[in-house]
């Protein structure tokens, strides 16, 4: 394949048919623009795109668009974006549009190496082979001081917890500064370990600035992180790929991906969460949220399998990056998240842990327990029969 092929979705303005609306999409992101041009000069034309095919379907239809890859600067995944997902998302020929899928040739995926440990390694640290994982976030998310946020990481630690992580919003705020918190967490999880054997990972949320963020991994790493996370849409995908590029750095990256719902909410508008997955896959991420199918936030079971199934698939050699199923998790839900998502992945509660009637360690081995009973192809409620604290989650939160 020569062309990057982008497939999406959209529904024409009234005055304008489908075939005009693909040919909009194309000409904007390739050599044209809403008129004709007398410096369109006939060597141009080789970066004209071409409008494979336009299908109904429901109340709009489906495109795909080869753009020659020569209009592709390799390894510059921001400009790859602005021609897959720029300007079209504004033109006024469409009422709505939404970019399904890209397809890369190798040409374009080969300047990337993607993630440096991947399933595999994030499991190796854990000693983990086929299981899911079981995630905390601390909460409340912002607030808690230092010696409580490492409390809390302990307590979950000795609930068996495999990861715990910062919430979203958190980074190095003066009531909970990363110099302060991260040691004193990483010294918990040490003694945690002393007395459980098991290694448990946190990851650190470095989010900032694009030209300071590889200073700070480095500086939590010095400081004992065993994984750094980042949010990826407000810290830019070149903040990523400095990470994922840099062999300094040489513990899992964690990624979170709050805003995304901003783009990839609308069924009719916006982009999917799929080849933004394939990107962030690219540019080194070893885990990734993709979303839950029965959690709090708005989902289709459809749209975070296709997220998953490129963050697993056979990609030009590149590790599988660890999908994470997040939002709303409880242990009443376990067994619906895993019938439905598979067991390669990273299950994470916070409410769902921290909110257990017996607390956070209570919480965490609730979690763990619900996992347990499904590996051991029983249902919780079966299970929760000999263990105590799943039985008093899903008294607590019912199970579905
Ligand atoms: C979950 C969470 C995650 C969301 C992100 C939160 O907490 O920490 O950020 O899961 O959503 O802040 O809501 P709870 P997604 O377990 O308490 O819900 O993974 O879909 O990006
Ligand atoms: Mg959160």
């Amino acid at each position: 394949m020569k062309d990057v092929i982008a497939t999406y979705y959209f529904r024409p303005r009234a005055d304008t048919k489908p075939d005009q609306a693909a040919r909009a999409i194309c000409d904007e992101e390739t050599t044209g623009t809403w008129t004709d041009i007398s410096t369109r000069t006939e060597y141009v034309k080789q970066l004209d795109g071409t409008v494979e095919s336009v299908t109904p379907q429901g109340e709009g239809y489906i495109t795909r668009i080869h753009y020659p890859a020569e209009i592709f600067e390799p390894g510059n995944v921001a400009q790859y974006l602005s021609v897959c997902a720029g300007n079209l998302f504004g033109l006024g020929r469409l009422d709505a549009v939404r970019l399904l899928d890209i397809e890369y040739p190798d040409s374009l995926i080969i300047p990337f190496k993607g993630p440096k440990f991947g399933i595999s390694g994030v499991r190796k640290m854990i000693g983990s082979k086929n299981r899911p994982h079981v995630g905390t976030i601390i909460k409340p998310k912002v607030g808690l001081n230092p010696v409580d946020t490492a409390s809390v990481a302990y307590e979950a630690a000795m609930g068996n917890v495999d990861l715990i992580k910062d919430d979203e919003t958190l980074t190095d705020q003066a009531f909970c500064p990363i110099d302060k918190r991260l040691p004193l967490v990483m010294k918990r999880l040490e003694e945690a370990k002393d007395e459980t054997g098991r290694q448990v990972l946190y990851a650190v949320n470095i989010t900032t600035r694009a030209d300071r963020i590889v200073q700070r991994a480095l500086h939590a790493i010095e400081l004992g992180a065993n994984m750094i996370m980042i949010d990826i849409f407000t810290s830019g995908f070149g903040a990523l790929q400095a990470l994922g590029e840099d062999s300094r750095i040489k513990v899992p990256i964690h990624v979170h991906r709050t805003m995304h719902a901003a783009f990839t909410r609308n069924p009719e508008h916006g982009i999917a969460m799929r080849p933004l997955a394939h990107i962030i896959r690219m540019l080194g991420a070893d885990q990734l949220h993709t979303g839950t199918v029965s959690g709090k936030m708005s989902h289709t079971t459809p749209e975070v399998k296709k997220s998953i199934d490129m963050l697993t698939c056979n990609c030009h050699g590149m590790k599988p990056t660890f999908p994470v199923s997040s939002g709303g998790l409880h242990p009443g839900n376990v067994a619906h998240e895993l019938a439905s998502l598979g067991i390669d992945i990273v299950l994470q509660a916070g409410g769902g842990i921290h909110g257990h009637p017996d607390g956070t360690a209570a919480g965490a081995r609730a979690m763990r327990q619900a996992v347990d009973a499904f590996m051991e192809g029983k249902t919780a409620e079966e299970y929760a029969k000999d263990h105590y604290e799943l039985e008093r989650a899903l008294k607590h939160w019912g199970s579905n």
